[in-house]
């Protein structure tokens, strides 16, 4: 089979067949990848407990078909190019031929450092081409990798270790963004104090900053690729796994506890992350593509390494931040890279467009062939500006929705093949079938409906299970709607049948494309010893999309306020990072809450949209006059 859709007949065509013959479509899909040992069934499932399982008893490492595969045929093709952060350093470009020799080197390092088939690998890298290689190399010798966003808080990481019960970390002594230096080695030693299952740490030089290395625990990277070549450099074959191991956890936010992690496993994982990167991308052979992700969120993961890989794509990567030394660097990569393809978030663009046009309209962007969005709803002004500034109206943007759970992109447009339109992520991709929900669980048929969306049928890349609960995986995705997928989103199915999502219709908050659970940032405020209670709402952003907005009840109002909400700041920082740092702290002297004691959140989002009108029926309250009040500092608050 084709994996790649040719137009508009062919994208229905392949629709309908992928939805009346699912298997015989996923089939051939995976007979397109290099398999040690085909499947025996391609596809066993129930979303009740929920098992899935894709490619049954089928053999194949992931790093074969990333790798291996295009040695013979394309060994010098560029597979990662790497801008770093400061624009004077060198850029790296490593090919598939020299990618898959620093994959077996490393492979080597994490065996001669004890690691085996299954167990699992706490990454905490910055965004240089190691990060890439020790993320290929845990999947070489079977080990499930955990990558952990450089931004996550010592605490954090110990949770993740904690959870996943991982044996090693990979890190580096510090990590450039703009003019700043995090240091990552510190960061990981105040998390290991905490975790018991760790025995060995490896750290990359980056920032060249001193680091306390343990006796016995800490080893420095070069050292051991040292080792490895004077042992002569052996081949690491690749591990054979089975269909559904884990390839890796990620852990992520919900509307309830500490994040989950979410696993995914081998077969499926990487048959669908090859299938939509070839697929929403229309990837050509020569072409540079740009994911601006980071390698420790899910985009990254799909987008940067796995699903460009498999097809034998150059990826750039981009150690830096957009907007330094100066709001044009992300123009400047791709003019120096010469990018066809982009790939980024909606808060990145509207940082761009706020910073001026003068940053963007000198820079050559000719290369640039097709856009695309991730991550939250794109707002129209942005879709316009992305689409006339960067794409000089010639490049179609795929606005494409998906999700940590999903692996892969699920509902977008197919660059150049299927239509567009600003704030729509369009159609379901063949294999992919979406539906809309009521509030009392019937399906909504037809077109011009919104409702709740769930996926009633498996896809490859979807997650079997969460990290040690599988329970709590049946319940968070399964169990809203009997034998459904639920998302978590809202979305609308319009007149002529496409899709635009809404947002989250839950107690998770997306700022900057981030997911933040509400109940985990209030319990972090909580922990900080003034505060008696904290209720969390989103509020929309001119460039987060959302911000952040605490509410906060304080033991003692005559303390200095100031004071405390910096402290809140610090604590929130310290337990979670500064991704989840509230953007307004408001003191209350108490929250409106129903008779039972449940926080009415809603009241709390209309009142910090400034949407007083609509507060709504507050006569339920067990306080009413609270709602007054909290208007009143809301209003001083602006
Ligand atoms: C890939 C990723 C998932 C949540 C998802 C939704 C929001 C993602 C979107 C979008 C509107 C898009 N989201 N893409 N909303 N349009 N194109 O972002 O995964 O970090 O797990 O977030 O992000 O609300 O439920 P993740």
């Amino acid at each position: 089979m084709e994996l790649q859709i040719k137009d508009f007949e062919d994208y229905e065509k392949t629709y309908r067949y992928s939805v009346e013959h699912p298997e015989e479509f996923w089939a051939g899909i995976a007979d397109t990848f290099f398999w040690r040992k085909k499947w025996t069934n391609v596809l066993n499932w129930n979303f009740k407990e929920p098992n899935i399982k894709w490619f049954e008893n089928g053999k194949l490492n992931i790093t074969e078909n990333c790798l291996d595969r295009h040695i013979y045929t394309n060994g010098d093709k560029p597979a990662i190019i790497w801008e770093p952060n400061d624009p004077t350093e060198s850029a790296r470009v490593l090919s598939y031929k020299q990618l898959l020799e620093k994959v077996e080197q490393f492979a080597n390092v994490l065996k001669n450092n004890g690691v085996r088939k299954g167990d699992r690998v706490c990454i905490y890298l910055p965004m240089v081409p190691e990060l890439a290689i020790a993320v290929l190399s845990c999947a070489r010798v079977g080990a499930i990798h955990s990558v952990v966003f450089g931004g996550f808080s010592a605490q954090s990481i110990a949770d993740r270790i904690n959870d996943a019960e991982c044996s090693l970390v990979i890190t580096a002594d510090g990590n450039y963004r703009g003019t700043k230096v995090v240091e990552l080695k510190s960061i990981v030693d105040d998390a290991l104090v905490q975790c018991k299952t760790i025995n060995k740490v490896i750290v990359l030089t980056r920032a060249r900053i001193g680091v306390s290395m343990i006796k016995g625990r800490d080893v420095w990277w070069e050292d051991e690729i040292h080792k490895v070549e004077s042992q002569g450099n052996p081949a690491y074959p690749a591990e054979e796994m089975d269909a559904e191991d884990p390839l890796f956890v990620l852990y992520t936010s919900g509307s309830t506890g500490k994040p989950k992690g979410v696993v995914h496993t081998t077969a499926g994982y990487m048959v669908y992350t090859g299938y939509t990167f070839s697929n929403v991308f229309q990837y050509k052979s020569d072409e540079v593509f740009f994911c601006t992700a980071d390698i420790g969120w899910i985009t990254g993961h799909s987008y940067i390494v796995y699903g460009p890989l498999s097809q034998g794509a150059t990826s750039l990567m981009f150690e830096g931040i957009p907007t330094w030394p100066d709001a044009g660097r992300l123009w400047d990569v791709v003019a120096k890279h010469k990018v066809n393809i982009l790939y980024t978030a909606p808060t990145a663009i509207r940082s761009l467009m706020a910073a001026g046009d003068q940053y963007i309209d000198d820079k050559d962007l000719s290369t640039i062939t097709k856009l695309g969005s991730v991550g939250e709803p794109i707002n129209e002004e942005a879709w316009h500006w992305y689409n006339e500034k960067v794409g000089k109206g010639k490049a179609p943007i795929v606005d494409t929705w998906w999700q940590t759970e999903n692996g892969g992109i699920l509902i977008s447009a197919i660059a150049g093949i299927t239509p567009t339109k600003p704030g729509y992520a369009m159609l379901p991709l063949p294999g992919v079938q979406p539906v809309l929900m009521d509030e009392n669980g019937k399906i909504l048929e037809g077109n011009g409906v919104s409702g709740n969306l769930c996926i009633k049928f498996p896809w490859p890349g979807m997650l079997r299970t969460t990290w040690g609960d599988h329970e709590r995986c049946r319940l968070t995705y399964f169990s809203t709607y009997e034998d459904m997928y639920f998302t978590g989103d809202g979305c609308l199915r319009d007149e002529e049948g496409y899709y635009r999502i809404t947002g989250r219709v839950d107690d998770v908050l997306n700022v900057s494309g981030h997911r933040i659970g509400t109940a985990e940032l209030e319990n972090a405020i909580n922990m900080h010893s003034d505060v008696v209670e904290s209720a969390i709402v989103g509020y929309p952003h001119p460039v987060k999309g959302q911000g952040i907005y605490a509410f906060v009840i304080v033991e003692d109002h005559q303390k200095d306020l100031e004071l405390t909400r910096k402290d809140i700041n610090a604590t929130v920082v310290r337990l979670i990072g500064a991704i989840a740092r509230p953007d307004k702290i408001q003191f209350v002297r108490d929250l409106p809450k129903t008779r039972s004691g449940k926080i009415m959140r809603r009241i709390l989002r209309k009142i910090v949209e400034g949407d007083f009108a609509n507060v709504g029926d507050t006569t339920t309250l067990l306080d009413p006059s609270v709602v007054e009040e909290i208007k009143e500092g809301a209003d001083k608050m602006k």
